[in-house]
């Protein structure tokens, strides 16, 4: 494959995660005038990003939006379809969509041929692997300092991310961000954190026919699905997290609005790519999706009892409703 040319872009619209960052600090390193914003899968879809995405765009790891130059993206359920990318490609804009274990590795490879990434190539396999299910019960248990780092980036910590990135795009390795003070006590403060919010997890879970639901609605707690499969262990092959505030709004990122996870589990053998999760998550949100073994969505009226009821039905003809057929052609 020959090197191919980069669109130009003064702004990187990237997700509050490990992957976003490190895709918004790739491409910052290829050009380092870009402005960075981190933002978020439903603030997107909403609309919310709307006047600040613009031609000079480049947006990664998020839903596509018709207004950026340039996309990149891996999740299955934001694919642009044939006539959007179509009309897209005739403004002038550039897709990048690939089914890489995480838009990272997407961003990596286009990049990699055009400027020097080697401050990268250490954070990549975890990056990948955290982003595709690929954490090992080992790692989860060890709960290293790269796990500890992927739970300090939210949205709410904008303005550290973006001071992350700096120091990657600079040349920085992970080992070094992980050295710097402000990482260190972040990290300290996750660790502290674990064990309370194992037991959170605990006692807010409930597994129903193998569905493990975690019910962290108005509790200010947060949670990763490996969490609730580590903690689900082989009674379950899949979570379902319960996220944000009955009384959330949008446009507050301290107070989101309810909110559901779907994760396969991925410490079991076969726990992946078994059913189609992204077909709860866009069953009532039509701007809900993600992948096929993790994804998420708003709760949507007339409220969470009625959406969960209907996905437990889903859950329980899982074999006929959610199954993936490996057969079937363009999945
Ligand atoms: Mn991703």
């Amino acid at each position: 494959m020959g090197a191919k040319e980069i669109p130009l872009f003064t702004k990187i619209v990237a997700d509050s995660d490990f992957d976003g960052l490190i895709g918004a600090a790739i491409l910052k390193a290829y050009n380092s005038t870009a402005k960075v914003r981190f933002s978020h899968a439903a603030l997107v879809r909403n609309g919310n990003m709307d006047t600040e995405i613009d031609a000079s765009t480049v947006i990664v790891d998020l839903p596509f939006h018709q207004n950026c130059g340039w996309y990149l993206d891996h999740h299955q359920t934001n694919k642009p379809t044939k006539q959007e990318s179509l009309e897209f490609e005739k403004k002038g804009g550039v897709t990048d969509w690939q089914a890489t274990p995480s838009a990272a590795r997407l961003v990596y490879d286009l990049i990699n041929t055009h400027c020097d990434l080697s401050n990268f190539v250490d954070v990549m396999p975890f990056v990948d692997a955290l982003d595709s299910g690929g954490i090992t019960i080992e790692q989860f248990r060890e709960d290293g300092e790269l796990m500890r780092f992927s739970r300090t980036l939210k949205v709410t910590e904008s303005d550290y991310m973006k001071q992350i990135v700096n120091q990657l795009s600079q040349g920085k390795t992970i080992s070094e961000i992980l050295q710097l003070p402000e990482v260190k006590s972040r990290l300290s403060v996750q660790q502290q954190q674990r064990s309370a919010i194992e037991k959170v997890v605990e006692s807010n879970t409930v597994i129903i026919d193998r569905l493990a639901i975690c019910h962290l609605q108005d509790t200010g707690h947060f949670s990763n699905g490996y969490l609730v499969t580590a903690w689900a262990g082989d009674r379950a092959d899949a979570c379902c997290i319960i996220h944000g505030y009955s009384d959330g709004n949008i446009n507050d990122a301290n107070r989101p609005p309810l909110s559901a996870s779907f994760y396969a589990n991925s410490f079991i053998k076969g726990g992946q790519g078994r059913y189609d999760l992204s077909r709860l998550a866009t069953k009532f949100d039509p701007s809900g999706g993600g992948h096929m073994n993790a994804c998420g969505c708003r709760i949507q009226d007339p409220g969470l009892d009625d959406n969960l009821a209907n996905w437990l039905e889903m859950w329980g003809d899982r074999d006929a409703v959610l199954a993936v057929n490996h057969n079937t052609a363009n999945m």
